[in-house]
């Protein structure tokens, strides 16, 4: 399952003819500048070469009327006067006598795609296209765009392959008002769209771009706008509208298809946006959609006007599609007092039509929550007899797949360190028997009754070479095995070694019972977090547990609204992700989590997980590992209130010194 790139060079022929400053950084380098890159990074040999083919009249009038279409067509033969006349009847447009041509390219090559991801000949995929499409409408063009590419795959998808829900992603800098028009009324398609606005003062100048247009009729709820209302917008303010704002509403959705209106005039150095974001941000933003509807992420062009701004940023989103893990992103990670206003009255405008929002309505409580009791949660699963050998074939099935990408440089490793098998990638590393233990992990091992024996000192071993090379940059990620009673014992030798090695930052995410070991030191590198069935507790800023959720949507908050905030401010070097006894977390759930903490350390997670844990279990955690996504939760269910009065009181306690928990402004700002 690759992915595709969809492109024709006639793209490049549409341009302005006539002296016009506001549509002039509409170019055909924009194209030319975004696949020099893509082949000089060696991605676009990495995806499936798709050239685009025309959309037929038919598919343009899935969303257009037959008069815009003739009036379109007719531009064909008209003379550069008569162009440039009728482009002054639009806002912000240039037609060219191939403007037909390369709108209808546009269009097929968006429709391109959608094929081959519903049809299963790929898992995503971009298509790289002029003219863009979203400020496009019915019968108008508007703001360089002439056919409307995404609206009318989105059209498609519900008409051709019977979609009943498709997510539209809209992160260009600007509102995309012609999708929104045409889908307000439709609930089978949600939009979302975030935007430069300034309080009404940037372009298109539109009341209906603000937060309390969320649609109308059947459609109340499926329009999300974001508004911006000031420039500079970086890093944290675009993670945090993802994790606060648009994936708690995409899960509740529970889309079948994700399509991006992937414009790059948000990103720093364009001259449209004036915004902050860097290239990396991106990759960030695709690998955070990469987990809904199964991983069918489309991307379509649409903005995106410095052209070394854009071409990195194209590259970011294609290498994220491939599956390799997102560079981490630098800067503060704190959103800025604008940016959560903005949040805040979306949320506010959206909570009637949104349980997943409902519940997030943070009043910082400072009580103490009442204790849980892990009464009424499921068993823990069956125990499946040894991990290894069916995660062994599933790896080795995963690698014997004829790859459309040969995978990068540095890959994830298994190590699954159970007596009777033990299964390392790459191969350099499977040779190797583990580290010797020295003294000083010896000594580290000793306390431990449940390391005594030698078979548990071996599977250590194979940990701390894995976990060597992880800091050592030679491999990206990996899973262990570790003895069913030495859970805790070795999660303690794994933290001990990766501070001797240097590691400034350590996030720990410990799901189960598995205690933080008492001698841990408390100077910040490491953030240890405990979801367990216990009580919600921050010890300190850097000691935090919260009971284990039973219900998706009280899963979802946990993961959305504090675990992924706290590892994006804290943006460790490597994540320890160790599934505990009576970790209780079904597949689904615990590839999720594994998958989404890939995010915040640049990829590299050590999953450590029981021998005695589904065979299923490892094979999915290693697929995810692999940069697959992870399986549908399935429908939405609402948090319990217990989850919700956790949630809250610990984001209460822990948003003073987590910026990334805020979701709206202080009061006294
Ligand atoms: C697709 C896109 C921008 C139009 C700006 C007009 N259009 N001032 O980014
Ligand atoms: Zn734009």
């Amino acid at each position: 399952m690759g992915t595709a790139l969809v492109y024709h060079e006639d793209m490049t022929a549409t341009r302005l003819l006539w002296d016009d400053p506001e549509c002039e950084i509409e170019r055909p380098e924009r194209l030319t500048a975004a696949l020099d890159r893509l082949r000089k990074c060696g991605l676009e040999q990495r995806c499936l070469r798709l050239s685009a083919r025309e959309a037929s009249e038919e598919e343009l009038g899935l969303v257009h009327s037959p008069e815009y279409v003739s009036l379109v067509r007719e531009t064909q033969v008209l003379g550069k006067e008569e162009l440039q006349a009728l482009s002054g009847q639009f806002d912000a447009i240039y037609f060219h006598p191939s403007t037909f041509h390369c709108a209808r390219l546009a269009v097929g090559a968006a429709l391109q795609l959608l094929d081959a991801v519903l049809t299963g000949e790929v898992q995503n995929g971009l298509a790289l296209v002029r003219p863009p499409g979203h400020h496009s409408q019915r019968a108008a063009a508007s703001g360089f765009c002439v056919f409307n590419n995404v609206a009318i795959a989105a059209a498609h998808a519900k008409q051709k392959h019977g979609l009943h829900r498709i997510l539209i992603v809209d992160w260009d800098v600007h509102h995309g008002q012609g999708t929104q028009y045409l889908f307000e009324d439709d609930p089978s398609v949600l939009y979302f769209s975030w935007h430069r606005y300034e309080h009404g003062r940037f372009w298109p100048f539109l009341r209906e771009s603000d937060a309390d247009a969320v649609g109308r009729g059947q459609g109340l709820g499926f329009t999300v706008n974001l508004p911006w209302n000031q420039v500079g917008m970086g890093n944290a303010d675009y993670v945090a509208a993802f994790l606060h704002l648009l994936l708690p509403l995409a899960f509740e959705f529970d889309p079948e298809l994700v399509l991006v209106s992937a414009g790059f005039d948000s990103a720093i150095g364009d001259p449209e946006g004036q915004m902050q974001a860097t290239p990396e941000c991106f990759a960030h933003l695709t690998q955070l959609l990469q987990v809904l509807a199964g991983g069918r992420v489309c991307a379509v062009l649409e903005g995106g006007y410095h052209l070394e701004s854009l071409a990195e940023s194209v590259c970011m989103t294609v290498q994220t599609l491939l599956g390799d893990p997102a560079p981490p992103l630098s800067g503060p990670m704190v959103p800025c007092q604008s940016a959560l206003e903005s949040i805040q009255s979306v949320c506010a405008a959206q909570a009637p039509h949104w349980k997943s929002l409902q519940l997030q309505d943070v009043t910082p409580v400072q009580t103490s929550p009442s204790t849980h009791s892990s009464e009424g949660r499921p068993p823990p699963l069956l125990p499946g007899g040894p991990v290894c050998k069916t995660a062994a074939s599933a790896l080795s099935s995963l690698l014997d797949q004829p790859c459309l990408h040969p995978a990068p440089p540095v890959c994830p490793a298994v190590a699954l360190t159970a007596p009777d098998i033990t299964l390392v990638l790459p191969p350099d590393v499977t040779q190797q028997e583990g580290s010797a233990l020295n003294e000083e992990t010896e000594a580290w091992a000793k306390p431990h009754e449940s390391l005594a024996q030698d078979e548990a000192l071996t599977a250590l071993g194979k940990l701390l070479y894995l976990l060597d090379g992880m800091l050592d940059g030679q491999v990206s990620s990996g899973i262990v095995a570790t003895p069913p009673s030495a859970a805790a014992a070795t999660l303690d030798v794994a933290i001990q070694r990766g501070l001797s090695h240097g590691a400034q930052r350590l996030l720990c995410v410990a799901l189960g019972q598995l205690d933080r070991p008492p001698d841990l030191v408390h100077d910040g590198r490491i953030l240890w977090l405990n979801i367990r069935g216990k009580e919600a507790a921050a010890l300190s800023m850097f000691q935090v547990s919260t009971p284990l959720p039973v219900l998706t949507g009280g899963f979802l908050s946990c993961i959305l609204g504090l675990v992924l905030p706290l590892a994006y401010g804290f943006q460790p070097e490597l994540v320890l992700v160790a599934l505990g006894p009576a970790h209780g977390l079904q597949g689904p759930h615990a590839a999720l989590l594994t998958s989404m903490l890939r995010g915040p350390a640049g990829g590299r997670v050590l999953a450590l997980l029981e021998e005695d844990s589904t065979p299923q279990l490892a094979g999915i955690l290693a697929r995810v590992l692999h940069g697959e996504a992870p399986p549908s939760l399935g429908p939405y269910s609402v948090a319990s209130p217990e989850d919700t009065q956790a949630l809250r009181y610990l984001r209460g306690q822990l948003e003073p010194q987590w910026k990334m928990l805020q979701c709206r402004p202080h009061l006294e700002a």
